[in-house]
């Protein structure tokens, strides 16, 4: 986990400003995926079995409206101990977005781009609860440090 509470107080007070924004559409706006987004790029297919996560200006697969946050994990992915995890990750917002599981994809920052497809698989090799998180500066940064994968035993 990259993130230091210092860190996370800092992104809070960001988000103050930025999310009050995205929610009322203060200069930023909201297209649930069209007007300031990318094209969906070839390849952003959710793969059988698996997962397709959408990163725009709404966050990850609509966290904005979804309430992601401290008080609710969002997207929450789950998977059993042993199973191998498939996730698709598409950027299809004009920004960067970074894509982290701590744990399982956490030893280098990912750096998605604008219109790029992001494959990534996995042995769920322990159970629990982990965080699903941008490691990198966005604008609606805060909203994608809550998700969640869980790993049953
Ligand atoms: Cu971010």
């Amino acid at each position: 986990m990259v993130l230091t509470v210092a860190t996370v107080v800092a992104f809070v007070a960001v988000a103050a400003v930025l999310g009050l924004g995205v929610i009322l559409g203060g200069g930023v706006v909201r297209t649930g995926g069209t007007t300031s987004s990318v094209a969906f790029p070839a390849g952003c297919v959710r793969p059988a079995g698996g997962f397709l996560i959408i990163q725009s200006n709404d966050g990850y697969n609509d966290s904005i409206s979804q309430g992601a946050g401290l008080s609710k994990p969002w997207p929450v992915l789950t998977a059993n101990e042993g199973q191998t995890v498939n996730i698709v990750v598409c950027n299809v917002d004009v920004q960067a977005h970074g894509f982290q599981i701590s744990n399982y994809v956490d030893s280098s920052i990912n750096v998605v781009e604008p219109g790029q497809v992001y494959k990534v698989s996995f042995v769920a090799s322990q159970s629990g609860s982990f965080l699903i998180y941008c490691a990198i500066p966005c604008s609606i940064h805060f909203f994608m440090q809550f998700g969640q994968l869980k790993v049953s035993a």
